[in-house]
């Protein structure tokens, strides 16, 4: 088993906790006196940083939230000169106005080295020859596997997304060994090398997928493995505690969080009482060594679960759970809770649909109405029975998942329209 900080990734959970505890008294202490947002957020909290003696204190501190990124926008909550600053990244902002991250020099080596520990813990090594097709750009995508690559030497192809064909014939005649991309973007790859006549499983070297960016679920990954021969590792991470950083090992049981980087909470959304391990709850996290902009108990936006026991690969950082999808992804449809993920889930298993779907919500009357448009693979005339039986079968698979009916619709392969980083999956027309 290989590691790349074997002393940290296997210390002592009792001694990684004492580590946290010394970091976040300084941490506290740090934004306080360097970014008037904290200073001003703590006075009207009544704390003060000699309050917060160790980890059992957290409880005391505020949230953060991305509206306040927004509301100090660009860089209000920044704790460091703008000189200090070596990279800025910023996110798209479809929800509201784009949040901007700045990086310190060091920030950006601590954002490489969690990503060095995580690809050193599939195997990865300075022999590999890793493909990015994360978006580069403002998008952390890119740039933060690229990092992360270079920094356990590996060879790094930096295609970005897009431009299919010609990534297709790199993977070939460059010998990739390892791609990083969204797993809805992969499943286009496999479906454009088919088209092109080009086996990913017979013709190429590859044998890493580093997946993440978006929910996707343990039956898609099944359904990648089989169709390229690949390992697929789930990787998780957001654009404001730096881009990608943690990524699952070998034994794909959930990905590792450093916990000398970071400290996560998984906590009840309506009591912000912390759950036990297991539980499905809002993600939490403060930043340990972030400079330019730390993050103090920053409400993610994620419903996830950690299990912190020991890893089998021997490693003592928690593990953080197939996340379920945003809070903010989950459409109420009839008043159930659906995530798009789930209807993914079920959707893979038929392997006579494609795995691009689009989930169409429409209002009829008072009752909402989902469709779930998803495309044959081989479209023939003469089978319509078989469709009609296909249909059904996925109909009932659906209600059961969902406790809900949602009518299957097939169109036409290649008309859901493919993406080349993160997946849209709903088309709400429901007016409200
Ligand atoms: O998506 C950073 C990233 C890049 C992660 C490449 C992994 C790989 P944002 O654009 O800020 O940053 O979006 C972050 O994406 O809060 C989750 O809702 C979702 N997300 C990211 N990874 C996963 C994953 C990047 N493995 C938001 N599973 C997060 C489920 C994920 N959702």
């Amino acid at each position: 088993m290989a590691y790349w900080k074997p002393e940290i990734e296997t210390m002592d959970p009792k001694d990684l906790r004492q580590m946290q505890s010394e970091k976040l008294v300084k941490l506290v202490k740090y934004v306080y006196d360097r970014s008037p947002f904290y200073k001003k957020r703590f006075d009207e909290f009544g704390i003060k940083p000699e309050d917060i003696k160790s980890i059992d204190d957290i409880g005391k501190l505020p949230f953060t939230r991305k509206q306040d990124l927004r509301d100090t926008y660009p860089n209000g909550m920044f704790c460091v000169k703008n000189t200090d600053v070596v990279r800025y990244h910023a996110s798209s902002g479809t929800t509201g106005k784009p949040t901007v991250v700045g990086y310190t020099q060091n920030d950006l080596d601590v954002w490489a080295e969690s990503l060095a520990r995580g690809m050193t813990s599939i195997g990865l090594t300075s022999e590999d020859i890793i493909q990015v097709s994360y978006g580069y750009g403002l998008f952390t995508g890119g740039l933060g596997l690229h990092y992360g690559s270079e920094k356990i030497g590996a060879t790094t192809l930096p295609t970005s997304s897009g431009n299919t064909d010609r990534q297709i014939a790199l993977m070939k005649d460059l010998d990739v060994t390892a791609i990083c991309c969204t797993p809805s973007y992969f499943s286009y790859f496999l479906e454009a090398a088919d088209q092109a006549g080009c086996s990913i499983k017979d013709e190429t070297k590859l044998k890493i997928g580093i997946f993440g960016a978006e929910p996707w679920s343990e039956s898609l990954r099944k359904r990648i493995e089989e169709r390229s021969g690949i390992k697929a590792y789930d990787v998780f991470g957001t654009s404001e505690l730096s881009g990608p950083l943690f990524t699952e090992c070998e034994m794909q049981e959930g990905m590792h969080i450093w916990s000398d980087m970071f400290l996560f909470e998984i906590l009840d959304s309506e009591t912000n009482e912390p759950l036990p391990d297991g539980e499905v709850g809002e993600l939490v996290v403060t930043t340990l060594m972030k400079e330019a902009l730390p993050l103090i108990r920053f409400r993610v936006g994620d419903l996830a679960s950690l299990d912190t026991s020991v890893c089998k690969c021997g490693r003592t950082h928690p593990r953080l759970m197939r996340l379920k999808g945003r809070s903010d992804d989950m459409i109420i449809v009839r008043g159930i809770n659906v995530f798009p993920g789930q209807v993914e889930s079920v959707l893979v298993k038929f392997s006579e649909v494609s795995p691009h779907f689009m989930i169409v919500l429409e209002r009829k009357g008072e009752l909402d109405n989902m469709t779930v448009q998803v495309e044959l693979v081989d479209m023939a005339s003469d089978k319509l029975d078989d469709y009609y039986k296909l249909k059904s079968k996925i109909e009932q698979d659906l209600k059961s998942t969902l406790y809900l009916h949602a009518e299957v619709e097939f169109v036409t392969p290649g008309t859901i329209p493919r993406s080349e980083g993160k997946a849209k999956r709903v088309t709400d027309k429901r007016q409200f």
